[in-house]
């Protein structure tokens, strides 16, 4: 029996602040009576197009424009064209709940799907179905990763990247639409030779979590190419726009999922597991070249997407309706962000909070070594580092994900250790702040109605190895 706690009484109202909006009785009344910033230009008072470019398991700093050196000429130029966020984060390291978070503007607990692989319950409603009260022509290609209620709420399905093409062809050129790309990049298996011009290892960053191995650097030249390869998916769909005079009246938005598949990154909680890209253009609308250092979160982007086409959002929405980040890069963001670990191919219950200056994680089990999603362990990179652990040539900081017990709680100063490396947890003179935020994320646990499990689920692999232990692909409880 799969485990689930849908919450499908959510007390909570997250209404977004509609009310100087109007134009919200349906028709073409589109933007118009939007109350806009005084010095953005009005939009032509048609609704906008939207389209959604999802990265797959690509970390921030993996871009051009964020800083290290993965050719995305393309991305780059929506960041010079629009707004690029610094503080992104996924409501979970794995790919359905994020996925889930992002479409419903709900934490995927909540909406009951909160394990890798778990359907979306027929009970939820995604943004294409909300978009639809507007008359948009909705279309996804690639991933989705929502199970049978998320793909029936699209008009258009198409299993390829490339989709988009057909999409151009087929969609009433009368009504506005939504797209969503789901690219398969970079998720592993990385593929070799998919670009003509392949990233050097030698020329990639490696992160101090990771060693400094042949393993690891190969690894990571053909990570940053699988996410050029998608870069340059992406410009084609923009010289699409271009060509047929959509650019202006078409809002882009290109983010990831979650972290990058390397250990220590992806199905963790650090910022290298829940940092995501986040780039907006919406030409002659939103500024140019903007940076937005708020904090804001993935499932932000429905209710904001709804306060863009003057939607008021269905009552239990969780996500905050944060459109004025768009607008101005002086805008506050969120006071916190939430993130939440459940099953991904091996069980584990892991919460976290965090504000500009503090993460704090939370163990549920602490008695068990963490364990990645299976392909980064069988990985390249993984392997490598667990050699080195055996012969005791790891760093200290490096040796830490293969720890065999865990602390219950982490503290971290993200301000003075990114990386996440110093516990304070247990330091006398941050028992305040742990304190703060341990309050923070017990408030939001009770909100969000997060029951932890008292049952445990089966572990399908091993957490040395990533040698598959049992047949199934499904989370079940354990006998
Ligand atoms: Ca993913």
């Amino acid at each position: 029996m799969v485990k689930k706690n849908t919450y499908e009484k959510n007390k909570i109202t997250r209404r977004c602040a509609l009310a100087a909006m109007g134009g919200i009785a349906g028709g073409a009344v589109g933007l118009k009576n939007i109350s806009f910033p005084k010095t953005i230009k009005k939009p032509s008072g048609k609704l906008p197009n939207i389209i959604w470019f999802i990265s797959d398991d690509v970390s921030k700093p993996d871009h051009g424009c964020y800083g290290n050196p993965v050719r995305t000429p393309n991305i780059d130029m929506l960041a010079s064209e629009g707004v690029r966020f610094t503080s992104a984060f996924a409501t979970s390291p794995s790919c359905s709940p994020s996925r889930t978070s992002m479409f419903t503007g709900k934490y995927a607990h909540s909406a009951g799907a909160e394990n890798l692989h778990d359907p979306l319950p027929s009970s939820q409603k995604i943004l294409p179905s909300m978009l639809k009260e507007k008359g948009y022509f909705t279309g996804n290609c690639a991933k989705l990763h929502l199970g049978p209620n998320g793909e029936k709420q699209f008009d258009k399905i198409y299993k390829n990247a490339t989709g988009w093409k057909d999409f151009a062809q087929v969609r009433p050129k009368d009504r506005p639409f939504f797209l969503s790309i789901g690219f398969h990049e970079a998720h592993r298996p990385f593929q070799k030779n998919l670009i003509k011009n392949p990233h050097s290892p030698d020329k990639v960053v490696v992160p101090a979590y990771l060693a400094d191995i042949d393993e690891v650097r190969d690894e990571l030249a053909l990570y940053y190419d699988e996410i050029s390869y998608m870069d340059a998916e992406i410009g084609r769909v923009l010289n699409w726009l271009d060509e047929e005079g959509l650019a202006e009246n078409t809002l882009i938005l290109y983010f990831g999922d979650q972290g990058m598949p390397f250990p220590r990154a992806k199905t963790t909680l650090y910022d290298s597991g829940i940092g995501v890209p986040l780039i907006t253009r919406w030409k002659g609308t939103i500024p140019e070249g903007n940076v937005q250092d708020g904090l804001i979160s993935l499932v932000d982007l429905t209710p904001i997407m709804l306060e863009i086409v003057g939607i008021t959002p269905i009552n239990d929405i969780q996500g905050k309706c944060l459109m004025k980040m768009l607008f101005d890069a002086d805008a506050e963001g969120r006071k916190y962000i939430f993130s939440e670990r459940n099953w991904h191919d091996n069980d584990d219950h892991i919460r976290c909070v965090r504000n500009k200056r503090y993460k704090y994680i939370r163990n549920y089990y602490p008695e068990e070594p963490f364990i990645h999603a299976a392909d980064i362990t069988r990985g390249e990179s993984c392997q490598g580092m667990l050699r080195l652990l055996d012969e005791g040539k790891l760093t200290k900081q490096q040796m830490l994900i293969f720890r065999s017990l865990r602390p219950s709680d982490e503290l971290y100063d993200i301000k003075s250790d990114p990386n996440e490396f110093e516990n304070f947890a247990y330091r006398s003179e941050y028992q305040n702040i742990l304190n703060e935020m341990r309050g923070v994320l017990d408030g939001w646990v009770t909100e969000t109605n997060d029951v932890s499990p008292n049952e445990r689920m089966v572990n399908y692999f091993n957490h040395r190895t990533g040698e598959r232990m049992i047949k199934g692909r499904e989370p079940v409880l354990r006998k």
